[in-house]
């Protein structure tokens, strides 16, 4: 029997600081524009908040990643690059990073090996899956920070545990669904209890 647990990881969220640096740049973009706050993020369509707060603001929101080096100049959010290259090294258990690109792909699929090589090194190139249904794609465990991963793929193999991001964090906690609430929270304790 086949003991190796495989763990996938989400990128934007998890690893990457996708809600910070999309902030940021938009401020400096669009200083004269309203913004919302990461403590007023709900939802996980960053555009679609925008575009509910004004109807032009989801158009100059979508600006911002689709530009060059966005996705290269994230940051990694705390412990994250530590705790991957920590689990890639533990016996029994194959990681992955497993995330999905924009359509607008001048840019982002580059940016983001580009990213992983720089943060974690050639070698995870390797363990790199870019795909926009993550339903397809076999693990035991899916760290990701969308609370809803729907696909073609009704049961998928993963059990789906939430990481905690600004736009999730007021979410009824479910039952059903673990939460890892940073990487400072107990991520060893989710792999052993698999
Ligand atoms: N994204 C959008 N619109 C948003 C917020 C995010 O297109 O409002 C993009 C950024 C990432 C992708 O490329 O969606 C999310 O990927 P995952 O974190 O689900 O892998």
């Amino acid at each position: 029997p086949d003991n190796t647990l495989r763990v996938l990881i989400d990128m934007d969220g998890v690893l990457a600081d996708f809600e910070g640096g999309f902030l940021k740049k938009y401020r400096q973009r669009y200083p004269n524009e309203p913004y919302i706050s990461l403590e007023e993020r709900r939802g996980f369509w960053v555009s679609s908040q925008y575009g509910e707060l004004r109807e032009d603001l989801c158009d100059k929101a979508v600006s911002i990643w689709e530009s060059k080096n966005f996705f290269m100049d994230l940051d990694p959010l705390p412990g994250s690059l530590e705790a991957v290259k920590e689990m890639a090294k533990m016996k029994n258990t194959d990681v992955f990073i497993c995330t999905s690109p924009i359509k607008h792909y001048k840019h982002c699929p580059y940016e983001k090996y580009a990213w992983v090589e720089r943060h974690l090194g050639p070698d995870f190139l390797e363990k790199v899956i870019l795909t926009r249904d993550k339903t397809v794609v076999s693990g035991d465990i899916l760290i990701d920070d969308k609370p809803d991963i729907l696909g073609v793929e009704p049961n998928p193999s993963w059990e789906h545990v939430l990481f905690t991001a600004c736009h999730n964090k007021h979410l009824p906690a479910s039952t059903s669904q673990k939460r890892l609430l940073s990487w400072a929270d107990d991520w060893r304790g989710i792999l052993e209890g698999k």
